[in-house]
C-alpha cells in the first residue's frame, strides 16, 4: 500500500510522524520509510509488541552517517573537491553490506533512502548482511581512467577507516562498476596494509572476485520474473518485454530474458531511449556503453531496424513486461497508465524504488503483477554475500556454483515474500510480502540485541 493509512495503529502513526519531523529534508528518504510502514499496518495492529522500545523509530534512524570531503585533480592540472558519504544503516544482521554510487545526483537523501532500502533487501535474502550505501557527487562521464583512480583513491583514502570485512563491505551501484571497484581495492590494500580480499565485493573474478558477480542482479531479476510469472501459470517464453537503463542491471536482466525465450525491444539511458524490434543485441550495448562508454544513438547508428529517440522513456513501447532498471522515481502513474493501456501484465524491479507511489497504486488496481525491487534485485547483493563467503574460506568458486546460489535465493526471497503476503491477507502482494518478511527478520535480532 504506498498511501499511508489514516487508520494505521497509533504506535506506527506516531513513530511516522516523529520520523517526518525529524527528516524534511530527505523527500525520497521519507518515501521509502512510507512504503514500508504502510505496509507494516495489519502486522501492528495483531502484535503491537513487536515494536515496543521505539523499534520504528530506531529502525528508521541509521547507526552511522559519514560525510567527506574528496579533493581529486583532473588531467588538466585542476582540482575539484566532491562530497563523499557512507550511511551505516543497520548491523543488526551482519556488517554493513550494500554499493557505492557515483554520479552527479548523489545527495545525503539518495544514499539515506538507498541504505535504508537495503535494510529489508538484505534481510529478505535470509544472509548475514546488514545495510549501507554510500558514493559521491562525482560525474564519471567524460573522465578518462586516471581521472576515475585518483576520484577513487581520494574516496577511499577517507573512507577505509570506516570499512572492514567484518564491519562494512562496499560493492558497485550506478557509476561504480569493476573498473572503479578495482581502483578503490587498490587503495584499500596500500593503506591497510594487507590483503583483505573480502573488504570490497564486485571485483574482478581474475583476482578475488566471484564468477557470476557482475551478472547477478540482472540474471536474479529475470529469475524472479520467471517465480512471478509461474505463480500465475505462465512463462516469459514469446513475451514481449522492455527494460529502461542500459548499464549493467539492464543488460545482463535482458541477456537472461532473452535466453528465457522472450523478446527484449527496448532500453534506454539518460540520452534518451532505443527500439529494437528485432530483440537488443547485448554484445553490441557493451561495447557502446562498456568500451566505448557513448550514448544509446551510437547503438541505432550501428543497428538496421534499431531507431533512437532522445529524450524518451521505454514506458510507451507496447510489451507484456517492463523492467525498470535505471534510477528512483523513473516510472510515473502516467507511465504506469501507458503501459496498461497496452496491456502490461507485469513489473518488476531491477532499480531501487525506479516506480513513484502513484504508478504502484495504478500497477495494484489493474491486477499487474509488481515486483517490488528490494525482493526483485536482491540477488546482486545476495552474491555478494556469496563472494565474501567465498573469500572468507580462501575459495574461488565457478560461475555454475554462484548460478546455483543465486536461484536459490532469488526462490526463497519469492517463497519468503508470498508467504509473509498471504499470512497479512494480502495474498499475491509481493511489495507487502516484501516489507513484511523483511522487516520481521531484522526486527528480531534488534529485539534480541536489546536498545542499542
Ligand atoms: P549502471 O551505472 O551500470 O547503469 C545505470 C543506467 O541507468 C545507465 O544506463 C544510466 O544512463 C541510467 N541512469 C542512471 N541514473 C540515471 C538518471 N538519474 N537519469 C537517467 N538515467 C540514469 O548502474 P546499475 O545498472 O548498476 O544500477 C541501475 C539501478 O539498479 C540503480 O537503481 C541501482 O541502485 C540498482 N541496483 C544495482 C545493483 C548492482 O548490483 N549493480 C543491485 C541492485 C540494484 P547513462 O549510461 O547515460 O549514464
Ligand atoms: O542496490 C544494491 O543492492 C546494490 N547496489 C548491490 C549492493 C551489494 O553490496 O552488492
Amino acid at each position: 500500500m504506498t498511501t499511508f493509512p489514516a487508520d494505521a495503529p497509533a504506535p506506527l502513526r506516531e513513530a511516522r510522524e516523529r520520523i517526518h519531523a525529524r527528516n524534511a529534508g530527505l523527500p525520497t528518504f521519507l518515501q521509502a520509510v512510507d512504503e514500508v510502514f504502510a505496509d507494516l499496518a495489519p502486522l501492528v495492529a495483531q502484535q503491537p509488541d513487536l515494536v515496543a522500545h521505539a523499534l520504528l523509530d530506531r529502525l528508521a534512524e541509521p547507526e552511522r552517517v559519514l560525510t567527506f570531503r574528496v579533493p581529486w585533480t583532473d588531467d588538466a592540472g585542476r582540482v575539484h573537491v566532491q562530497r563523499g558519504y557512507r550511511v551505516q544503516f543497520n548491523g543488526a544482521l551482519g556488517p554493513y553490506k550494500g554499493g557505492l554510487r557515483f554520479h552527479p545526483s548523489v545527495t545525503l537523501d539518495t544514499v539515506t533512502f538507498l541504505a535504508f532500502e537495503q535494510t529489508f533487501k538484505n534481510a529478505l535474502t535470509g544472509l548475514p548482511l546488514g545495510s549501507g550505501k554510500g558514493g559521491a557527487d562525482f560525474d564519471p562521464k567524460g573522465r578518462s581512467d586516471a581521472e576515475v583512480m585518483r576520484f577513487a583513491q581520494s574516496f577511499m583514502t577517507e573512507l577505509h577507516r570506516h570499512l572492514g570485512d567484518d564491519v562494512d563491505v562496499p560493492a558497485g551501484d550506478v557509476g561504480v562498476g569493476a573498473r572503479e571497484i578495482g581502483y578503490l581495492f587498490g587503495q584499500y590494500k596500500r593503506l591497510a596494509g594487507r590483503f583483505e580480499a573480502g573488504v570490497l565485493t564486485g571485483k574482478p573474478p581474475a583476482w578475488a572476485g566471484l564468477a557470476g558477480r557482475a551478472s547477478a542482479t540482472g540474471y536474479g531479476l529475470a529469475y524472479f520474473a520467471e517465480r512471478m510469472m509461474d505463480a500465475r501459470g505462465g512463462t516469459l517464453e514469446g513475451r514481449t518485454c522492455v527494460v529502461s537503463g542500459a548499464g549493467n542491471v539492464a543488460r545482463y536482466a535482458a541477456r537472461k530474458l532473452a535466453a528465457f525465450g522472450a523478446h527484449v525491444v527496448a532500453c534506454s539511458d539518460s540520452t534518451g531511449r532505443v527500439h529494437d524490434p528485432a530483440g537488443l543485441d547485448v554484445d553490441l550495448l557493451d561495447a557502446v556503453k562498456d568500451e566505448r562508454r557513448e550514448g544509446l544513438a551510437a547503438y541505432a547508428d550501428a543497428r538496421p531496424g534499431a531507431t533512437f529517440t532522445a529524450d524518451a522513456t521505454v514506458w510507451d513501447v507496447p510489451c507484456d513486461a517492463a523492467f525498470p532498471c535505471a534510477t528512483e522515481n523513473e516510472l510515473d502513474a502516467g507511465d504506469a497508465k501507458a503501459l496498461i493501456a497496452h496491456g502490461v501484465t507485469l513489473v518488476a524491479e531491477g532499480a531501487n524504488m525506479p516506480c513513484t507511489p502513484g504508478a504502484v497504486d495504478a500497477f495494484r488496481e489493474a491486477g499487474v503483477a509488481y515486483g517490488p525491487g528490494k525482493a526483485a534485485n536482491a540477488g546482486g547483493v545476495a552474491t555478494s554475500g556469496l563472494e565474501m563467503r567465498q573469500n572468507a574460506r580462501f575459495e574461488t568458486w565457478t560461475e555454475d556454483r554462484t548460478d546455483e546460489g543465486l536461484r536459490d535465493v532469488m526462490a526463497h526471497v519469492h517463497a519468503a515474500c508470498t508467504e509473509a503476503a498471504r499470512r497479512i491477507g494480502r495474498p499475491g502482494d509481493l511489495a507487502a510480502g516484501a516489507n513484511v518478511a523483511g522487516f520481521e527478520r531484522v526486527a528480531g535480532a534488534m529485539h534480541d540485541q536489546g536498545v542499542v
